[in-house]
């Protein structure tokens, strides 16, 4: 056991306060880093202390490892969580934070760099009877063997990079005749994007859903898994939807992947919390495709489904503390949404919109909870990620937690960018998604940006609708008035947001 006192946040946004409000909970003293661009953040005002670390840009300030690891030895700091993205997978940082003698909030060096290897970490697992989809072992050189083995497999296949993940340099072959273009296209593509041109071959599955499983490891060994969570409804690879439990898990699918996930954890004996990625085929089969190591995004719901708070067990698990549970004491209770919120643009190709949040008003009430970073008033700056909020809902069942998500939505007030807010409302809405009958294809099948466009006649009702509400209200009505193309003004954004 040791104790940690003070926690250094190596990142910013939604995640940094989100680390830091558990720290407090926990009486763990905390330090902000921030950028220039970010001096007057949530997270900077919220920690106990805070280093201004650089310029705006992510490499002139959060990727300054070797600065940051200074920052703490001046500020005596015992621990360092680096939240998602920056260098929460960085091996070198992880390890130079340990050299240093302060304790890096996540698993080792040695499993970080292992599974940034999708080679690696597919060799790595082998001994543990992992389902993977078939494809090549190793590295693919020669180009004629590789045909051979493409044509083994069966086409379409996937030419994926091994230094890769979340999609970056995977290229579909749908035959033999553009195999080769193809590889050499996916090399270069590697080599220039990781510094490694390492690429491997993979039968590529269709109409696949992804499936997720949270683990978590103490420094005795002890592995669990927290259940799946699934990420299906994704746009260029960006998540927007997740959810836990998934509608298509059966009980024993559940504890078969879980198992799965947890010898995946075993193989490289994983210390913290991580996530093992699935792919689940149309027959149900799955297939281990790569661990990601570090706390993610959309955490949030296997917190509101399992009943812990993943940062908690992450220190306590830094700080040498067995896990208080085991498999059998965890249980699914409920069903949780997250949609993450963009500033982009879904009516215009999901162009980032950058900006002021002129309205910033959050959804409240029962079941509603939305981890952000941002206050009415403040700019979204340009030099990072464009998600402003992960709005989470928690119901008895999935219908609830759907009819939780669209009143959530509509109840969210904000002006001054343009948000995914309508997009999430379309999918949620959808009854594909409503139904549980979708898969990773679902924003290609079904979403144009015709589909946020209402009808004149649909128009013509709401409008109708709410001045007859006001009416029955005897209150004054707001100015309803509407601009050239049939939309309320945006003096009106309320109705703007709802109709949308
Ligand atoms: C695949 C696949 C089909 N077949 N592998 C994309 C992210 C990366 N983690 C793996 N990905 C995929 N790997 C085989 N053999 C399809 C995808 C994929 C995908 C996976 C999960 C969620 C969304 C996706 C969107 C497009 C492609």
């Amino acid at each position: 056991m040791r104790k940690i006192n003070k926690i250094l946040v190596a990142n910013r946004g939604e995640i940094a306060l989100r680390v830091m409000r558990t720290a407090k909970e926990m009486g763990i003293k905390t330090v902000a880093i921030y950028s220039e661009a970010d001096r007057n953040a949530l997270h900077v005002r919220f920690a106990d202390e805070a280093v201004c670390v650089g310029g705006p840009k992510s490499s002139e300030s959060y990727l300054r490892g070797d600065y940051i690891i200074e920052v703490c030895q001046r500020l005596s700091v015992d621990a360092v969580h680096p939240g998602y993205g920056f260098l929460s997978e960085n091996a070198g940082f992880a390890s130079k934070v340990k050299e240093a003698g302060i304790i890096f909030i996540g698993p080792s060096p040695e499993a970080i760099e292992l599974m940034g290897s999708k080679l690696a970490a597919k060799a790595a697992v082998a001994k543990y009877n992992i389902p993977m989809v078939p494809g090549t072992e190793e590295a693919i050189k020669d180009v004629a063997a590789a045909k051979g083995i493409a044509a083994e497999v069966g086409f379409p296949i996937l030419i994926k990079a091994s230094a890769g993940g979340g999609g970056k340099g995977m290229r579909v072959v749908e035959g033999v005749h553009d195999f080769e273009e193809q590889m050499k296209l996916a090399v270069s593509e590697a080599t220039s994007a990781f510094g490694d041109g390492s690429v491997f071959i993979e039968k590529y599955i269709g109409s696949p859903r992804h499936i997720e499983i949270q683990v978590l490891g103490d420094t005795l060994g002890n592995i669990v898994h927290l259940f799946e969570r699934e990420c299906s409804i994704q746009r260029r690879h960006q998540k927007v939807i997740e959810e836990a439990p998934s509608s298509v898990l059966t009980p024993a699918l559940r504890d078969a992947m879980g198992r799965c996930a947890v010898n995946v954890a075993k193989a490289c004996d994983y210390i913290g919390a991580g996530t093992v990625e699935f792919l689940l085929d149309e027959n149900l089969n799955f297939y281990f495709l790569e661990m990601n190591t570090r706390l993610q995004v959309e955490h949030p719901v296997t917190e509101q489904i399992t009943g812990l708070d993943l940062v908690k067990e992450q220190i306590l698990i830094a700080e040498d503390n067995p896990l208080s549970f085991r498999q059998e004491d965890l249980h699914i209770k409920g069903h949780a949404l997250e949609l993450r919120v963009y500033a982009e643009d879904p009516a215009n190709n999901f162009l980032p919109d950058i900006g002021r949040l002129e309205t910033y008003q959050r959804p409240q009430g029962l079941g509603v909870r939305v981890d952000d970073g941002f206050e009415q008033g403040m700019e979204i700056p340009i030099y990072y990620d464009p998600m402003i909020a992960k709005l989470v809902t928690f119901g008895n069942d999935r219908k609830e937690a759907i009819d939780k998500m669209l009143r959530a939505i509509d109840e969210y007030q904000i002006t001054g960018i343009e948000t995914t807010l309508p997009f999430g409302r379309y999918v949620l809405q959808h009854e594909a998604f409503v139904s549980g009958n979708f898969d990773t294809k679902f924003i290609d099948r079904y979403f144009t940006p015709e589909v946020l466009q209402r009808q004149p006649e649909q128009a013509i009702e709401e409008i109708t609708a709410v001045l007859a509400a006001m009416l029955v209200d005897q209150k004054k009505p707001a100015t309803v008035t509407e601009d050239g193309n049939g939309a309320p003004a945006a003096s009106t954004n309320w109705r703007r947001n709802r109709i949308k």
